[in-house]
C-alpha cells in the first residue's frame, strides 16, 4: 500500500483533464445529496443541478448526462432528423473520436470545414453549404469546439461565435456548441459562459473535465430542445435513478471549481514555453490558449511514441497524437514542481539523444 501510494505521488499525468479526482467537499456533497427517480424526473439533487446549469447559461433548460458524448449524440438526435447533413470543424470530436455516432446513430451526412485554431469563419462555413436540391441532404445544423481540443485547447472568443452562428442562421441552419471544456474558454477569454451561449441553439459542457466531478454533462437549450433531448438520452439507455450522488458534485462544480482553472491555462503555457525553449519542440500556443499543449516532437528525431515511453519511463503520463506530436493537458493535480520536473527530464532525455 505504502509503495503504491508513493508510485502514485510520484506520476505527473498529463493525459487529460479528466483523471481529475473528486474534491472532498465534492465527496462530501455526494454523500449527503438527497435524491430520488430521475426518470420520473424526481432527484431533486438533479434537478437543481439542470436549473443551475440553464441558469448559468442564460439558456431554457439543461439536461444532466453520463458523458459529453451522450450529451453530443442527443443534441444531434434532437435538432436533427436522419438523412440530414450536418456541419463540423475537420478536427471536431465529434467528428472524429465519437465513434461515428452521428453516422451510426443519428444517420447524419457530414461536411467538413477545416478551421483556423479550430475556429471556423462565416465565409468557410458558406464555402461548404449547397442550395436546395433534391439530389443533396437538407443542411441542418453546424457544431462547433470551444475549447478545441485537436486545436491544443484554442478558445473562440464570443464575437467569433456570434459571427458563426449569424451566418448559420442566415441560411436557416441551427448551432451546437460542444463546450466540454466551456468554462476552460470563459476563463481564457475573460468572458462569461452567457456570451458565448446566447449565440447558438444548445451547448453541452462537462463537469467532469477541469472541474473535477467525477461524472457527467450537461446539455442545455431550449424547454423544446430538452424535451426531444430527454427522449434521445432514454433511447442510449442514459436514463439514469439516483443520480443525484453524481449531480451533486457538478454542482460544487460548478460552484467552487470554475476560477481555478487560470492555474491550468498558466502551468500548460509554462510547459508550452518550457519546451520550446529546450530547442527541437514546436508547442505553439493559440491565440486563445487554455489547458492542453498539442507538442511536435519530429525535429529531435523523436516519434510521439517514443517520447511518450521515454516519459512514461520517467514517471510521465501523457497521450500521443502520432505520427510525430503528444498533447499534454495539465489539470488541478498539476503542480509548478510537476512542470519544473517535466521541462528537466525532457532536458536530460534531449541530451542524453
Ligand atoms: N475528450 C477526451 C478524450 O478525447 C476521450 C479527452 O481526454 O480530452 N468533446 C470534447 C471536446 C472532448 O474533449 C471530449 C472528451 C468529449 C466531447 C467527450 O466527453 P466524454 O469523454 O465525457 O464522453
Amino acid at each position: 500500500m505504502g509503495a503504491t501510494r508513493a508510485m502514485a505521488a510520484s506520476i505527473v499525468d498529463l493525459r487529460s483533464d479528466t483523471v481529475t479526482q473528486p474534491t472532498e467537499a465534492m465527496r462530501a456533497a455526494m454523500a449527503a445529496a438527497p435524491v430520488g427517480d430521475d426518470v420520473y424526473g424526481e432527484d431533486p439533487t438533479v434537478n437543481r443541478l439542470q436549473e443551475m446549469a440553464a441558469a448559468r447559461l442564460g439558456m431554457e433548460a439543461a439536461l444532466f448526462v453520463p458523458s459529453g458524448t451522450m450529451g453530443n449524440t442527443c443534441a444531434l438526435l434532437a435538432h436533427t432528423q436522419a438523412g440530414d447533413e450536418v456541419v463540423f470543424e475537420a478536427q471536431a470530436h465529434m467528428h472524429l473520436w465519437e465513434c461515428g455516432n452521428y453516422a451510426s446513430i443519428a444517420g447524419l451526412a457530414v461536411r467538413t470545414v477545416a478551421g483556423q485554431h479550430g475556429v471556423i469563419g462565416p465565409a468557410e462555413l458558406e464555402a461548404v453549404l449547397r442550395p436546395a436540391n433534391v439530389h443533396f441532404p437538407p443542411t441542418r445544423l453546424v457544431c462547433i469546439e470551444n475549447t478545441h481540443n485537436n486545436h491544443g485547447g484554442a478558445a473562440w472568443t464570443p464575437a467569433q461565435v456570434a459571427a458563426l452562428a449569424a451566418a448559420a442562421r442566415r441560411h436557416g441552419l441551427r448551432v451546437h456548441m460542444d463546450g466540454a471544456r466551456l468554462f476552460n474558454a470563459a476563463v481564457a477569454a475573460g468572458a462569461d459562459v452567457q456570451a458565448y451561449a446566447r449565440h447558438v441553439d444548445s451547448v453541452m459542457f462537462c463537469v467532469s473535465k477541469g472541474l473535477s466531478a467525477p461524472v457527467g454533462s450537461l446539455l442545455c437549450g431550449t424547454q423544446a430542445f430538452i424535451e426531444r433531448a430527454v427522449r434521445a438520452r432514454k433511447r442510449l439507455g442514459g436514463g439514469m435513478r439516483q443520480a443525484g450522488v453524481l449531480a451533486a458534485a457538478g454542482i460544487v462544480a460548478l460552484e467552487q471549481m470554475v476560477e481555478r482553472l487560470a492555474e491550468d491555462h498558466a502551468r500548460a503555457r509554462a510547459l508550452a514555453v518550457g519546451l520550446e525553449a529546450l530547442g527541437g519542440f514546436r508547442a505553439p500556443l493559440p491565440p486563445l490558449a487554455t489547458n492542453i499543449v498539442i507538442v511536435e516532437v519530429a525535429a529531435r528525431g523523436w516519434t510521439a511514441p517514443e517520447l511518450v515511453a521515454a516519459w512514461r519511463a520517467a514517471g510521465i503520463l501523457c497521450n500521443p497524437r502520432p505520427p510525430s506530436r503528444v498533447r499534454l493537458v495539465t489539470h488541478r493535480h498539476i503542480t509548478d514542481a510537476d512542470v519544473a520536473y517535466v521541462l528537466e527530464t525532457t532536458r536530460a532525455l534531449a541530451a542524453a539523444r
